[in-house]
This record gives structure tokens, sequence and C-alpha cells, in this order.
């Protein structure tokens, strides 16, 4: 059978069940199926993963090779040059995190290299929305604040942040904001993250033909550069957009695909950077382009996010958004769509073939990330609605001689986003006396077992949101508070857990304390980058004190249940160097039983550190999760207050009856 043919059948075979629990992308697969349109999905189930990559048991760092090992006996020989197979996979994944350690601490630096700008003097376009964040972030890494101008205290942060990137030796600003007893556990390791500049250059170089051939010395490394991201660009990104653009507090807002609207012009902006979409915000508010957006005919515009730049508007401004990863060709399937602009990260190239199949105008604005044939319209800090209006008004023709069917699911699906870390703090302690008291105390009085982050992309490799949706109603229902950031949080709004009336699928303990400060069992934080926001509210909980004395201590999980991107591999590592146990679902690359392996899924929390986990069943998974909560609990001899309060529905039905 010829490879077409073969192509055909397999995509044939694959219903639309079995591909997304997510229905308005269901409903676009059928459709693309029928107009002869291939997605994400149907590429999946046509190319065959080779096994011994996704193993990451074959090294193409030199022409010696590609030397490829035999993952069922991984120690019966070795690469050309001799490496072994711990050595080749400890570099592999080095490379990984220095890949997305880089995404994340360009990202960054953008946003710094914007926020030095705007406080020179040299940029008018953007300013400064919140001012109070500028005196905090500059007082937690000792920026005196007191009777000093904002200007003084902005020059001084961006000053020190620049070091982020940019430090030689010494350790990085945010540093200081790491629970003293994790910082003493990383010094002593020789972990600690000098610039992520630094940082890269040494892995990247480590990871070379012939230079570092000790898996374990790799190792150290892999976590130095990843937490240069997490504690570093990624940190500043966080930050820097709050400092520009206002710190997220919870918001109403409507997700999927039902927010398109047949009778406007809509536009998606789907990316990372918050730069190119608060212009965008500016352009679609323009009295111009609204009036001209009703001349062709067109009720207004309607501006729609999707992936983590659609995370983190949502998060901010309340702006709907329309779907995660897997579902950015299959909203251009609407035909609805009448302009997608991207800037950087999570960019299909197939997105180009879609959006010409469904005569929707697609452009590049980053000259960081061009896609062949695609139309680019650069946008510029220093005169950003040049790019952006444009944007609009093409949408704008595109409306006017809009040729073929519409059709937009009808689903929509509100919940509350917008929990930074700031609120968090308001919402559990209120205004006069804001803190992390009464989580901790909830925490220790077994009301909340733990805390997990689910985080992270989905991958047509595994169904669409079905490992996300049920380890969060899993972990939820044995109470377990969850935060949420990237593709997984819209994930769990599309399944309506982002409400406070989700509460009623909480256990006992946590659905009390959802009721009582009236928020959702899933609080949503934002973009990826936001997973910063994480591990400060972790390091709040350990200055708040009763849940010992550092971050590997705490009752807490991570997970990227449905994870793709060499991003999402830097974040688990930051994680799991934090001292986070991590576990990521659909596959992980690496041969098991082989003495790497053994040292990221438990060695390193020998050293004081986390661990990875691994299991492909949202319920596996979650098991996992809770046992390791309890065993935080244990250790922190807390796990018998929560056999008090621990009831189950019917028990609780029964109190209910009496
Ligand atoms: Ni994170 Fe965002 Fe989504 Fe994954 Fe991609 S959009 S940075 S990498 S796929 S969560």
């Amino acid at each position: 059978m010829s490879e077409e043919k073969t192509k055909t059948v397999v995509s044939k075979i694959l219903e639309t069940k079995d591909i997304t629990t997510c229905d308005a992308t269901a409903q676009m697969i059928n459709k693309a199926r029928r107009d002869g349109v291939e997605l994400c999905f149907d590429r999946a189930a046509s190319m065959k993963p080779c096994p011994i990559g996704a193993q990451s048991a074959c090294c193409k760092h030199c022409s010696m090779g590609p030397c490829r090992m035999n993952s069922n006996d991984p120690y019966g020989k070795v690469g050309v040059c001799g490496a072994t197979i711990d050595t080749i996979m400890a570099r592999n994944f080095g490379r990984m995190v220095a890949t997305g350690t880089a995404a994340h601490t360009d990202h960054g630096m953008a946003m710094l290299d914007l926020f030095r700008e705007v406080v020179n003097g040299q940029n008018h376009d953007f300013e400064i929305k919140d001012p109070e964040k500028v005196r905090s972030v500059a007082a937690s890494i000792d920026i005196p604040v007191e009777g000093r101008s904002l200007k003084d205290i902005a020059n001084d942060l961006y000053a020190e942040l620049e070091r982020t990137y940019t430090q030689v030796t010494g350790e990085i600003p945010f540093a200081k904001r790491v629970p003293p007893k994790t910082l003493e556990t990383w010094r002593k390791l020789g972990i600690v993250p000098r610039g992520a500049m630094r940082e890269i250059m040494e892995l990247m170089h480590r990871t070379a033909i012939g230079v570092d051939q000790d898996y374990e010395n790799i190792t150290k490394q892999c976590s130095r550069t990843a937490l240069a991201d997490g504690w570093g660009g990624s940190m500043v990104s966080t930050e820097i957009s709050d400092i520009l653009y206002g710190t997220p507090c919870p918001v109403v807002a409507d997700v999927n695909m039902g927010v398109l609207k047949e009778n406007q012009v809509n536009i998606i902006i789907h990316g990372h950077e918050p730069n190119l979409f608060e212009s965008v915000i500016a352009s679609v508010n323009s009295p111009t382009l609204i009036a001209a957006a009703k001349a062709a005919g067109a009720d207004g515009i309607n501006l729609v996010g999707m992936c983590c730049s659609g995370a983190e508007m949502m998060s901010r401004h309340g702006i709907p958004h329309a779907g995660n990863f897997t579902s950015t060709e299959a909203v251009l399937v609407t035909g609805a769509v009448d302009a997608m602009g991207v800037d950087i990260q999570c960019i299909k190239q197939g997105l180009a073939k879609v959006a010409e199949c469904y005569k929707t105008p697609l452009f590049t604005t980053n000259t960081r990330c061009k896609i062949e044939g695609v139309e680019h319209i650069e946008f510029s800090d220093h005169d950003p609605k040049a790019c952006t209006d444009e944007i609009v008004i093409k949408a704008i023709t595109r409306f006017k001689t809009r040729s073929l069917p519409v059709e937009i699911p009808n689903i929509v699906n509100p919940g509350v986003h917008g929990f930074s870390y700031e609120y968090i703090n308001y919402m559990l302690g209120g205004s006069f006396r804001g803190s992390y008291t009464p989580l901790n105390e909830n925490i220790i009085n077994g009301r909340i077992r733990g805390v997990a982050g689910v985080v992270g992309c989905t991958n047509p490799r595994v169904k669409q949101d079905y490992v996300h949706v049920e380890l969060v109603k899993e972990l939820i229902k044995n109470d377990v508070l969850v935060l949420q950031t990237g593709c997984s949080q819209i994930a769990l709004a599309k399944a309506g857990l982002c409400t406070p009336e989700a509460a009623c699928l909480a256990g006992p303990g946590l659905s009390e304390v959802c009721e009582t400060v009236g928020m959702p069992p899933v609080l949503g934080l934002g973009s990826c980058v936001d997973n910063s926001r994480i591990l400060i509210a972790a390091s709040e909980m350990v200055r708040t004190g009763g849940l010992g004395n550092c971050l590997a201590d705490l009752p807490v999980a991570g997970a990227a249940p449905e994870w793709m991107s060499e991003k999402a591999i830097a974040i688990g590592q930051y994680f799991v160097a934090s001292g986070v146990y991590t576990v990521f679902g659909v596959t992980f690359p690496i041969v098991e039983e082989t003495k790497f392996h053994k040292l990221l899924f438990g060695g390193l929390e020998q050293q004081g550190l986390g661990k990875w986990g691994h299991a492909v069943d949202p319920h596996e998974m979650a098991k996992m999760m809770i046992a390791h909560i309890d065993k935080k609990r244990k250790a922190l001899g807390i796990d018998k207050t929560r056999d008090r309060v621990l009831l189950d529905m019917a028990d609780r039905r029964q109190i209910e009856a009496a």
C-alpha cells in the first residue's frame, strides 16, 4: 500500500471520540475531514514515532553517528565515541532543558527590553500600570523602596533583573526569594544559577561530543539551567508583565470556540508574549476601526485568544479564549476567523495550510518566528499599532469578502480566572491581614490535603483534554487544591471546573474551604511562564510556617499530563530541582531502569531535591501524586489531623440525613 493510502486509512479509523473530549474540536475535526483538510490529529495518526528516539536512546550530536542504542539491552553497546546510554540520554535531556529555558528566558528578556525603554522614557506606547508591583518586586530582592521615586526604584529594578541573564558569577537576583533551606541545598550541590545566558551556553557546551560524559554531572547542569528558567527568565516574564499590564485578579471569562461570533469580525491572537496582544486590544477599541468594521456590515470586532498569551490575556483582562494548543488549526475550520496573528512558540507550521484552505489571513509578527509562505507584519514596541491596526484592517476586509460557509460550535464555558499569588494572599487573608496562614492552617488541619500544580500542553498523541480533566477531578475529589496554567487551565475551563460551583466535585474538606471563600477548587494562574507564580506561592507557604523548612517538605506535587514541548521539560526540571515531585504523562524520553532513569526518578530526591514520575493513565497519576502528598504529610506529622476530617460522600450523606 502506498504511503498516501496508509495515511488515509489510519486517519479514517481514528474516530473523534478517541481523539478529543473537546466537543467543539471534535465537531471541527469532522468538518475538516468532510472538507478534505488535514489537522494535527490526522498527522499524528499517520506519523509513527521512532521508538528509539522516543526513549532518547539515539545520539546525533556528531557525524560519527547517529548512534542508535538498543533499549532492550541498554548496556549492550556504546556509541562510536564510547558514549554510554546514560551519557546519551542525559545529553539529549540537557538539550531539551536548554531549549525550553532559552524560550522562556528570551521571552522574559523581551519583556525586560520593553520595561527598560518605558523606564528610560524611550517608549511612550506602553507604561507602568502597577506601580505597587514595582515596589514589591524591588523590595523582594532588597532594593530600597522607602521614600524613593518610582522611576529610581524601577531603574534599579531593571539593572538588577538584567543580571538574570548576564550574571557571569554569583547568584541570580530572584535566588533571594528561595526559601533559605532550599537555597542551602542548591549551594551544597552547586546548582544555584548564574545568568541564564551563561547556564544555557555551558549546558550546550557540555552536551557536545567529547565534553561532559558523566550523566550525574550533566544532570547538575540541567538543574542549574532549569532553575535559571523558573526563578529567572519565567519569573521575570511574569513580574514585568504584571508591572506593565497589571497584576491579575479574578475575572469571569468565556472559553471555547463558541466565543467566535458569526456577525462580527473575529480576530485570534495566538502565542506567548503579551505585547502584541495588548496592542491588538488598543486597535480593536479604536473608534475608526470599529466604524470600518460596521461599514463592512459587521456588528463589531471580536478579539479572542488562544494558547498561552490567550490564557494570560484571559487572566488579566477577561478576554475570551477559543481553545488550547491542539485546537489552533481546528478553530480555523469554523471559517469564522477573519485573521489570526501569531508571535512566538507553539505556533504549528500546519496552520499555514489550514488557514489557506479556509481563506483566513494568517500573520506572523515577530522576527524570531516566521513561517514560509505566510505574510509577515513586523511588530515593533516602538510603533505597535502599525502592525496591529493592519491586522485588524485585513480582518475587516476578509469579513467583507467571506465566501465560505461559517460553522461555529455553539459551546461556551464561563469560568473565573486570574488567581495571581497576590490575589490568593488577599482572598484567604482579607485586605487587612492578607496572608497564606489560612491556607497553611487548612492544610495542617487536613481540610486541604495538599496542593497540586497541573500545567502544560495538550498533545495529539493522547485524547485531548482527557488526561488533564480526569487527573484534576480525581485530585480535587481527594481534597487536593489544584493550581493551573497554560493549556491545562483551558482544558479544565472547558470542562466547567473553573467555577465556584465546581466545588461540589471536591472532597468534603476542600469543598468546605471553597464554599467559605467562594473560590473554585481549580485556580487558574495564567500562562506557562506564570508557573513562576506557583514557585512564589509555594515559597510563601514555607515562609508562613508549619509545613516544613524547605520546598521539598511541602505536601505538594506537580503534573504535565499531556506535555509535548521542550519548554515543559525545562519547567518539570525546575520544579524537580526546587523540591517538587513532578509527574509527566504521554511519554518520557528515557530508557527505564538505567542509571540516568534512577537518578531522575529517585536519586535527586535523596539529594534533597524533588523527583520525576511518569504515568499515562490519569487515575494512576493521581494515585502517585496523592501518595506523595500523604508521604509529606506523614513526615510533617500532620497525617493524623487529616484522619478526623476524612469523610467520603456516603458518610457525608449519612451525617446530613441524621
Ligand atoms: Ni506551555 Fe504555552 Fe500550551 Fe504547552 Fe504551548 S501554549 S508555554 S508549551 S502547548 S502549555
